[in-house]
């Protein structure tokens, strides 16, 4: 893909560049790594409108960065790397074709796991989520505006997966029956979590804390949150889910060998007292009753979304082969099912923090 020459003109850091990537390994967007003449490197990044509303984007953003910079300067912190303004003064720049791209500074040594190599990695992600969600607590949450609608919604998830099969290909569908079949038998999951929902504070939250979305730097030593796109109200407990999802298994998501899948649970105790004590406790009960759903939920709504996807020929995950979005789902579907057969288990440790 060309980047718009009216993007690079729109700041002073990329009037001149000498090369731009392909960089990072997210799903949705389009991300650069850039090299001006000068030799420095910056991340751009295309914000893709597809499945955000770029409107609430530039919205949402904008309060973030306002905020953010006093929090860090006030708490001696940094939490995410900074987005650099425009020649005019903006953090958001749009294209001719109405799409949004923004410019980052680069973190020299930053480097994001697909896979956690220890359970320090898994204590100090989760740590910095925490800390990322105290931040987030002290935002004005009804100034929010929704980027994705409906975006963590197990029910609505469930019924665009029927809709799935009632449309998908024969073939299609022959492929992935034990994974239908899965999907269709764990529906209570839905009610579970319907059970609760009205019951949990709705806070700002990151709503995409997949392991590659924080970056470790300095020896990693230190971390920083990226990916704010999805920050919008919710509730902490997909937060907590999605890290449970991505940090526990020893093999990526889209590992094709089934039995390297797995869930470690030394990573997952890291991770459940990293993000505690990254919240300095700040969770009310109801909250913390329900982690280990959140987890759950998460996960089925993943399921539910790669396997939805993959029906309908993979409109919406990048995908390197027709049947990825389908392996992926099976990696998911592995550590769903130990979760489930461990319930009890994983919830007596996190009741005993
Ligand atoms: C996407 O953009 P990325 O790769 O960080 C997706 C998440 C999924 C994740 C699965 C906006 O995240 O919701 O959990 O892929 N983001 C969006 O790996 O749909
Ligand atoms: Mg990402």
């Amino acid at each position: 893909m060309k980047i718009p020459e009216n993007i690079l003109e729109s700041y002073h850091e990329t009037k001149n560049i000498k090369s731009a990537e392909p960089f990072g390994g997210g799903h949705i967007n389009d991300t650069f790594l850039i090299t001006s003449v000068d030799n420095q490197k910056y991340i751009l990044q295309k914000v893709n409108k597809n499945v955000f509303r770029t409107d609430a984007i530039v919205k949402n953003y904008g309060i973030v960065l306002k905020n953010i910079f006093e929090y860090q300067k006030k708490n001696n912190v940094k939490l995410t790397p900074d987005i650099l303004k425009s020649v005019n003064g903006d953090f958001h720049v749009f294209d001719e074709e109405g799409s949004v791209w923004r410019l980052a500074e680069f973190i020299p040594g930053a480097k994001a796991y697909a896979i956690s190599p220890d359970a320090d990695v898994s204590y100090n992600a989760a740590k910095a989520m925490g800390r990322f969600q105290l931040f987030l607590n002290t935002l004005p949450s009804d100034e929010f505006d929704f980027t994705i609608i409906n975006f963590h919604d197990p029910e609505r998830r469930f019924k665009a997966f029927e809709e799935a099969l009632k449309v998908t290909d024969k073939d299609l569908y022959k492929k992935a029956i034990p994974e239908i079949e899965f999907s269709l038998k764990n529906k209570n999951i839905v009610g579970e979590y319907n059970a609760v929902v009205n019951k949990l504070p709705s806070k700002v939250t990151h709503n995409d804390t997949k392991l590659d979305n924080i970056l470790f730097y300095d020896d990693d030593n230190k971390t920083l949150v990226i990916d704010l796109d999805t920050i919008m109200p919710s509730t902490v407990l997909f937060d907590y889910g999605d890290m449970v999802r991505t940090f526990t298994s020893p093999a990526p998501e889209d590992e094709k060998d089934i039995t390297k899948v797995g869930f470690r649970k030394e990573h997952f105790e890291a991770l459940t007292k990293g993000y505690i004590e990254g919240l300095e406790g700040d969770l009310e009960p109801v909250e913390k009753d329900n982690l280990l759903l959140g987890a759950k939920t998460i996960i089925y709504e993943q399921i539910l979304r790669f396997l939805t996807d993959y029906l309908l020929n993979n409109p919406y995950y990048k995908v390197k082969y027709p049947e990825h979005n389908l392996v992926r789902t099976r990696t998911q579907i592995k550590i769903l099912e130990y979760i489930i057969d461990n319930g009890d288990e994983l919830k007596d440790f996190i009741d005993k923090i």
